[in-house]
């Protein structure tokens, strides 16, 4: 599989508005949109940075992966994105060599990316997007 660089940062937040008071009005760094990803209960805001992202996440309900993320850790980095041409084929290869995947398929994230997640259990505790865009 080909990585081709790190696609964006997930930051799990509390309040998108009140972490935009940091990011935007503090660093300057501007919103370039904030988009509901029901399926995953989250709201996220799209934070460009050279040529990746910071990706704000917050959660719209009290059982989805972000609020349970901020229950057990606090809030904090919740996961790196790698972007790779082939997202099939780089699930593909990463199941063949037996790492614990979450979506074994990909599906549809954020801004029409095609997203999958591989388990923090096999990433070093990190959790782990693997990312293509069109
Ligand atoms: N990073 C690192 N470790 C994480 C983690 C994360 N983001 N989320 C959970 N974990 C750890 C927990 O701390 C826990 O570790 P211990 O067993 O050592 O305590 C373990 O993983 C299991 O966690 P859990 O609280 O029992 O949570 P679940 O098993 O119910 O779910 C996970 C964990 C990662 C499988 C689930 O959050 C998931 O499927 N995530 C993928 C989807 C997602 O995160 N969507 C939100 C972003 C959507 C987007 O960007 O579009």
């Amino acid at each position: 599989m080909k990585v081709v660089k790190i696609d964006h940062i997930g930051i799990a937040v509390k309040s998108i508005s009140e972490a935009l008071k940091l990011y935007e009005e503090v660093l300057g760094i501007k919103c370039e949109g904030i988009e509901e990803v029901q399926e995953q209960k989250v709201k996220t805001a799209f934070l460009p940075i050279g040529d990746t992202e910071i990706e704000l996440l917050e959660s719209t309900a009290p059982d989805g992966p972000v609020a349970k993320f901020i229950e057990k850790r606090g809030e904090g980095i919740h996961h790196i994105a790698l972007r790779v041409e082939n997202v099939e084929e780089a699930l593909k290869e990463i199941k063949e060599r037996g790492i614990a995947l979450i979506d074994e398929s990909p599906r549809k994230g954020a801004g029409g990316a095609r997203i999958a997640f591989i388990h923090p259990k096999a990433t070093n505790g990190v959790l782990l997007e693997i990312c293509e865009r069109g």
